[in-house]
């Protein structure tokens, strides 16, 4: 849209809230109950959908090589009511958003769902993650996400830090930004199928469920923010006054070493992992979003996020030199290797993927790829809007951006950073290197901005093993 930015500077509010742990049960289980409750949001009493009451939802914590267990239980309500895209509504599960896992059976399997009433067990196996790696789970049933997710439903999922990384000792904050519009005490509905070709942006910018909240930080002090976009469709160009961002950790975990970093873009489902030194004496400053014209309709904001305040003894603490030094650049002959082009369209209330609009997994676009394999996708956006493109299972990295902000581009097509989700700029394009590793099954990719994966821009994956494979 572009034109006037408006300004939205709430007072500081109270002090931030650092998301409570979820607990395991006597059975190394994590039980997540999807339920409404009624919760004071800003000073508004809001019914929303949560995990265990929880907005956002509890922190789930795993290591690497370990078996992640997980029970999904639905006490949402028996309902046969549907969205205005037809779709009955809560009926939910659950996406591991970032895992290097199966897409199968009780891994991170989206087709699996579970009614009103159902618990869904998962189990995951962490052998292939990576130690220090932010993701974030909510659920994935084509034509509810967008509801869904917009009335609550995401929480954070962390791989736990190797015992020998220089960021084991850090002071650590997950920040869930999400936004909403409380409208009579429940999450503004939707209306129109207008709402899921512009993607909803919330009245409310909040860090884990709180607008503005007060961190503190000691002068001297480096702290850890593990930051995820958790918006249904607003893009964050974030910015810390007066201070640099040292970016440590993409979608795909930790990178080799700090790269500063005075503004970064984070579209809908991207995360970032960023070190922050109070290095300027004292006072408060403000973490900020920035404008970002990224196509909707939507005006641009720019919007006071946080409010960081130095108080407390003076330390002095270091950035870390080197973060994790097995993250390289792929470095492979592209020429042999399979291509795909993937072209991203909007049209008339559908969102399409090479020409088709998802319905179920039998009505789609559906590529296919050997495990073992390397390959080349070109993706492509037709329209006038961005999309965060993400695909399931197997990171990738990015080998060329062309449109959008020059740095987005610059960072991620010259450092060590694992993508699972890549903004793709309205007309623009971007090519990606995708190693299709270790797991078998069906799986999707689609548009982040989850109106827009509802309304069918989404494609199945295919991931076969044959005698290339493993
Ligand atoms: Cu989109």
């Amino acid at each position: 849209m572009g034109g006037t930015v408006s300004v939205v500077d709430p007072a500081p509010g109270g002090a931030f809230y650092d998301i409570p742990a979820a607990v395991k049960d006597a059975s190394g289980v994590y039980e997540l109950q999807v339920k409404q409750a009624r919760l004071k949001v800003n000073g508004t009493a809001v019914t929303l959908l949560t995990y265990n009451g929880m907005y956002p939802g509890p922190m789930v914590t795993a290591a690497k090589g370990e078996k992640l267990k997980v029970r999904l239980v639905n006490m949402l309500p028996k309902t046969t009511a549907t969205n205005i895209l037809g779709h009955p509504r809560n009926i939910t599960n659950l996406h591991t958003h970032g895992l290097h896992v199966s897409p199968s059976l009780m891994s991170d399997n989206v087709m699996r769902m579970a009614a009103p009433g159902a618990t869904l067990d998962y189990e995951y196996d962490l052998s292939c993650e990576e130690p220090g790696h932010l993701n974030f789970y909510h659920p994935h049933v084509h034509g509810t996400v967008a509801e869904q997710y917009w009335g609550g439903l995401a929480g954070p999922l962390v791989i736990a830090d190797d015992a020998t990384s220089p960021l084991a000792g850090v002071e650590t904050h997950v920040m869930m930004i999400k936004d909403l519009t409380i409208a009579s005490g429940v999450p503004e509905p939707y209306t129109s199928t207008s709402q899921f070709m512009h993607g909803k942006e919330g009245k409310l910018v909040m860090i884990n469920g709180r607008v503005n909240p007060v961190l503190n930080i000691r002068p001297g002090q480096v702290q850890r923010w593990q930051i995820v976009n958790a918006c249904n469709a607003r893009y964050l160009k974030l910015a810390l006054d007066r201070h640099t961002m040292q970016l440590v950790g993409t979608d795909g975990g930790l990178l080799d070493r700090p790269y500063p970093l005075s503004t970064i873009i984070l579209a809908p489902g991207e995360r970032i992992d960023v070190l922050v030194k109070a290095d300027q004496g004292g006072g408060a400053f403000k973490l900020l979003s920035l404008p970002y014209d990224r196509g909707g309709m939507s005006g641009l904001q720019q919007i006071t996020l946080l409010t960081l305040a130095y108080s407390g003894l003076l330390m002095d603490d270091r950035i870390p030199a080197t973060i994790n030094p097995q993250a390289q650049r792929q470095t492979i002959d592209l020429a042999m290797l399979p291509r795909k082009q993937i072209t991203l369209g909007m049209m008339m209330g559908k969102g399409y993927i090479n020409g088709i609009s998802f319905t179920g997994m039998n009505n789609c676009y559906t590529a296919m790829s050997m495990v073992g394999d390397y390959e080349v996708w070109e993706v492509y956006n037709n329209s006038g809007m961005d999309h965060p493109f993400h695909q399931h299972v197997n990171p990738c990295q990015v080998l060329s951006i062309n449109g959008g902000d020059p740095g987005y581009a610059s960072l991620y097509t010259t450092a060590p950073a694992w993508k699972d989700v890549v903004n793709i700029p309205k007309m623009g394009s971007a090519t990606l290197l995708v190693p299709v590793r270790d797991y078998d099954g069906m799986t999707m990719f689609h548009c982040h901005i989850v109106e827009h994966e509802d309304i069918g821009m989404m494609g199945a994956w295919h991931l076969m093993s044959g005698p290339m494979g493993m």
